[in-house]
């Protein structure tokens, strides 16, 4: 056995990954197997020759693009019918069990410099819940209201997965029942040199990493989640980053206008702050809806505007999907018509040199391959894209500093909380950016919104000053 995996590593030009077997004792060559052994040689060599040793296969038809259409908000022209109509269809989809959550948290979280799960991040502004926390109460606060279980399924990766499971096994689950909480850890991808090489991270270990967030599709499929959502009743799959508290990750309006549009794919659309914002735009080529990431994006696109100045490419993806549990079922199954294609990222991969020492490199020295959840957009029948203010529903921890950092997540929270509470006839100061004069917090469990704000200030008006913590008791 051990022969066959090395034999078929040598035909397939990666022998090289035992140069150092002789030298490891028996555990270490069994690691160095069962590594191996898991790898798809075929698929790893098709990606070789495409993505590393050819020149891509993922042209994009600029020529025939067009930006994509989406349903806009009411207060900028959209019809405020519809959307109260798609909110009791939401609310109906809500109370009749069909909706259920799932957060993909198993990236690296290298930007932010944080070492630990991403997800275990603490971001409100005085309570300092982590981004798993401020999730958990959202989704408890809207269990509660629909009076069901709303079940979240949380996709960990082989280097956090412990980690994230104790941080929830230690915090209780945050007042969620441990049985509506599935975590489970995505799959791998291994890295290679840019000869498309197998990079070893050591003598007896090959450099493996998280398959992207749209590993999550198979990974749903071979956790046996899409399976217990079939035994639940659950047909829509809200998702959402691990990275951005101020989602709003069950919102009613949006299940609606994705059961409405008997949709398979929907998705938030956010106008970008400008034109070379790090959000994929969503675009219309061959009459089917898709997003093109910022990196592919040319210049003169992500900057070509209309005659009024608006950008031409300016629904930015946030990254906010309701998917229904059937086109995971299709896309993550075993189906070789309807797989998510890779992407190439180039990467500073520790590794070993020739000796069995240790490298670790300044420049990047390998590829990474990853699958993004937006590519499964062609695969979907009826995809719906719905504007989605930013202030309502984004903004994301992603940096340590600067844009998209905890401080500006902060600042965001504090004007959200400051809006709902001048909504509901509180006199509170705030600069003409919105930020209040003061702190203080909304938890997910007294209001996720400011109709729910409304209606709880309503019932006990609670004072609001300095340090406030507006919770349920
Ligand atoms: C993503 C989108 C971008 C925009 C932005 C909004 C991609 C490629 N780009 O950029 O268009 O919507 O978000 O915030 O998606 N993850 C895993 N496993 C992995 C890799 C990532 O679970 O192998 C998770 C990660 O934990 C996080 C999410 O996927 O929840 C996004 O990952 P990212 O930080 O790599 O995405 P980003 O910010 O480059």
């Amino acid at each position: 056995m051990s022969a066959d995996i090395r034999n078929q590593f040598e035909t397939s030009g990666q022998g090289h990954v035992f140069q150092f077997f002789d030298s490891l004792n028996a555990s270490q060559q069994e690691q160095l197997l069962q590594q191996a052994e898991a790898i798809d040689l075929k698929e790893l060599s098709d990606l070789v020759n495409t993505l590393v040793l050819g020149d891509g296969d993922d042209h994009i038809n600029f020529e025939g693009m067009t930006p994509a259409p989406y349903t806009p908000l009411p207060d900028a022209g959209g019809d405020s019918e519809l959307w109260s109509q798609a909110e009791s269809v939401g609310e109906q989809a809500l109370r009749d069990g069909r909706v259920a959550a799932f957060t993909p948290a198993g990236g690296q979280g290298t930007r932010l410099g944080y070492d630990g799960p991403k997800g275990t991040f603490a971001v409100t502004p005085i309570v300092k819940k982590s981004l798993f926390q401020v999730f958990a109460e959202k989704i408890k606060a809207a269990s509660t209201r629909y009076g069901v279980t709303i079940p979240w399924y949380i996709m960990t990766s082989q280097g956090n997965h412990e980690a994230t499971v104790r941080f929830f096994e230690e915090n209780d689950f945050f007042g969620l029942d441990p049985d509506s909480v599935t975590h489970f850890a995505q799959g791998t991808m291994p890295a290679v040199d840019f000869d498309g090489k197998i990079i070893l991270a050591d003598k007896d270990t090959i450099a493996l990493s998280p398959d992207g967030h749209g590993g999550s599709l198979r990974a749903l499929v071979r956790s046996g989640s899409i399976a217990d959502m079939e035994a639940r009743g659950i047909d829509c799959v809200c998702f959402f980053q691990v990275d951005n508290p101020m989602v709003r990750c069950i919102d009613p309006e949006f299940i609606g206008f994705h059961v409405m549009g008997e949709s398979e794919l929907s998705s938030k659309a956010c106008l970008k702050a400008y034109p070379k914002e790090k959000v994929g735009v969503f675009a219309e080529i061959d009459g089917k809806t898709q997003v093109i990431e910022y990196s592919d994006l040319p210049d003169e696109l992500a900057e070509a505007t209309e005659a009024n100045g608006d950008l031409v490419y300016r629904a930015g993806s946030i990254a906010i999907h309701i998917f229904s549990r059937s086109l995971i079922a299709r896309v993550g199954g075993d189906d070789a018509s309807v797989k998510l294609p890779f992407h190439r990222a180039d990467k500073k991969i520790p590794t070993v040199d020739a000796a069995g020492d240790p490298v670790a490199p300044s420049e990047p020295n390998g590829v990474k391959f990853e699958m993004f959840g937006f590519d499964a957009l062609p695969f979907a029948k009826n995809p719906v894209v719905i504007e989605t203010a930013r202030a309502d529903d984004f903004s994301p921890v992603k940096n340590a500093e600067g844009i998209d950092s905890p401080e500006s997540s902060r600042q965001d929270q504090l004007r959200q909380f400051a809006r709902w509470a001048i909504a509901a006839d509180y006199d509170i100061e705030v600069d003409e950016t919105g930020l209040p004069a003061f702190e203080f917090e909304v938890s997910p469990l007294y209001a996720t919104n400011a109709k729910i704000f409304a209606e709880r200030v309503a019932e006990s008006r609670p004072e609001i000053t300095a340090g406030t913590v507006l919770d349920v008791n």
